[in-house]
Formats: structure tokens, sequence, C-alpha cells
């Protein structure tokens, strides 16, 4: 068949049998984020409009509540992965601790636990800009039969089993990897159905594009100013194009299928950068990697690091191998 006529729900079958642990149970849990991701994309699509539909008040026409669309969000994955009891628990951006799942009649059997950003970016929301929701799956490392701990999310990145990213753009695709390469699958909204648009993404060995909050700058350790000053000067391909959306997912994407870098390094304002190691930082490195590019947090591998909290920071260079190395030699001079 076409690869193009291949649809997620196909694709998730047809590989199933790659997973290390064939049991069908992360296959319906990537079931499960796909479905979650269509109802988010519903909210998110119509978000223009909450403020007509909900009126002046703080209800909707329905009388429920007018929810902020990242708590809204959070509220739809939860539910959505609760509800098919495939995961044993959860940890997300929008909730300060981790959540145990348990059913009645499966006495905390479920092997998978899932750490969500729900809706990444999403101050870009108010100006109609693209924002994404990002995922990673672990294997519990407590015993199966016994409630979910913390440690079963402080694991470092290289034991994900899979990652991913929703994005809410012009179309609205869905981008994963199970540690097989990474493919990407689009909406089409019509159907309601995403098809395998983007097989076996690769990020360019080198790229033109760095991507980088350059309002920052004073705020920058040097070895940073004198990257981004590199990346201006004219000699060979350069000056490079800066482009930075604000949307972490968007600017992976971008960056990935043009080539470039995505810095948030560190500054005299924020002492671990922003990005959180869990949710953003990790599952973003391990769809890099699978797609030969690199995420470290500016000297290690992103991957590697033991994390010691849920919603801990890290300065994170995500993007083509050749220029997460450049940016790391830059900054090896003043280690
Ligand atoms: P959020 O999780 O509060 O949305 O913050 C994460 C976002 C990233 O998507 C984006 O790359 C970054 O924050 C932008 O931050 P800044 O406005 O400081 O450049
Ligand atoms: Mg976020």
């Amino acid at each position: 068949m076409d690869s193009r006529f291949r649809t997620l729900g196909e694709f998730i079958i047809e590989n199933q049998a790659s997973f290390q642990y064939s049991s069908g149970e992360l296959s319906k849990l990537i079931n499960a984020l796909r479905l979650a991701a269509k109802v988010v994309n519903h909210e998110v699509n119509k978000a223009g409009l909450v403020d007509i539909i909900g009126g002046a008040g703080d209800t909707n026409v329905q009388g429920e509540d007018q929810q902020k669309l990242d708590v809204l969000a959070n509220e739809k994955f939860i539910h959505t992965l609760k509800n098919r009891e495939i995961v044993c628990g959860i940890a997300s951006e929008e909730e300060d601790d981790f959540i145990s799942i348990n059913s009645q009649d499966k006495n905390h059997q479920n092997k998978y636990v899932v750490l969500m950003d729900p809706l990444d970016g999403s101050s870009n929301i108010d100006v109609n800009v693209s924002v994404g929701s990002i995922f990673s799956v672990y294997r519990r490392v407590t015993p199966v039969g016994t409630p979910v701990t913390l440690e079963d999310f402080l694991q470092p990145g290289i034991n994900q089993v899979a990652a991913g990213y929703v994005i809410y753009g012009t179309s609205t695709m869905l981008v994963y990897t199970t540690g097989h390469g990474v493919n990407g699958f689009t909406l089409n909204p019509a159907m309601g159905t995403f098809y395998l648009s983007h097989p076996n993404m690769t990020y360019p060995e080198t790229g033109r594009i760095y991507s980088v909050n350059e309002g920052n700058y004073v705020h920058f350790p040097q070895g940073v100013k004198d990257y981004i000053k590199y990346c201006q000067m004219e000699e060979g391909d350069r000056p490079y194009t800066s482009r930075y959306i604000g949307s972490l997912v968007s600017d992976f994407h971008r960056n990935m299928i043009k080539g470039g870098i995505y810095m948030y390094p560190k500054s005299n304002l924020a002492s671990n950068g922003k990005l959180r190691l869990l949710y953003e930082c990790n599952p973003m490195a391990f769809l890099a990697e699978q797609a030969n590019g690199k995420a470290t947090d500016g000297y290690r591998r992103i991957m590697e690091i033991e994390p010691t909290e849920l919603h801990q920071r890290i300065p994170f260079f995500c993007g083509s191998s050749k220029m997460v190395e450049k940016a790391e030699s830059f900054m090896a001079k003043y280690a």
C-alpha cells in the first residue's frame, strides 16, 4: 500500500510486533493518545470563538465554566487515559503532583506511566499561532500490583518507550516514536483520521535556522552569546536565519524538516532555563535522536540526565547534530 494511504490506526497495529514487550498495551495507549489529540484539536480549533460562545461571564452557553485551554487540554488527556484504564499513572505540567490510576478490576496491573505537557506554548493561543501537546511514556519501575510512586516518573529519558507531540498548526499532526524512527501523521479533519504523511522523519545533519529568544541575549552565558554571533557572522553559508515562534513543538517541527537548532539556555534570569526535563525536553530529545538529531543541555546528553524532581527545569539545545555540536563547542570554552 502507498504509505500515504496508511492511517495511524493501521500503522499502530502493523508495528505492534516491533515493541519490546508486545502485549498490545502500548498500542492501546497510543490509540488513546490519538483520540485525546483529536479532542484537544477540536477545542484548540474553536479557540477564537470561545469569547463569542461563552459571552462575557465565566460560563459558556451550556452553563459550563469557561476554562483556559491548557487546563481543558489537561482534563481531556487525563480523562481519555483514565477512562481507557491503560496507564497506572500520569504526570502533567498542569498538575502539581503525579496522579496514580487504578481501576477496580485491574488492581494496579497496568505497566505504563505517561508524562505530558497537554498544551505547550499556550500563550500563543490568544494570537492564533501554533501550539502543541507533548507526551512521554515509560514502563513503571515499581512492581505491578502496587500504586505508582515518584520513582516511576523520575526516570532518565533513555528509558522512554515512546514519545511524541501533536502540533496544532495550519494542519494538525501527530508525530511520534517508539524507538524505531519518527513518523508523522496528518489529520484529515473531514474524516477525523490521521494519515501517515511524513514517514521516517529525519533532521538534516546541518541547517541554517537558529531558534532562540534573543530578547534574553544580555542574560545568556558567554558561550551562547558567542554562538549566536557565530550564527550571524557573514561567512560560508552564514549568516543563518533566525526563526522563533515561542512554541517548542512548532520550532522543533520546523527545524526537523528544514534543519536548524532550538536553544533555551540558562540565563541570569533563570538558572536552569525554562523548559521542563521530564515532559518537554526528554520526549523532544528522544524524537530528535530517533530522527538523527541531537539534544543536550549544552554539555550533557539530555536523555542521560538523572531527574530529581517532577517539574525540574533544564537548559535545552536541540536540533541538527552538527549545529548542536557547534553550539556545544562554544560553550565548552567557558565550562
Ligand atoms: P509553557 O510550557 O509555559 O507553554 O512554556 C514553554 C514554552 C515553549 O513552548 C517555548 O519554546 C518557550 O516556552 C518560550 O518561552 P519564552 O517566551 O521565554 O521565549
Ligand atoms: Mg510547556
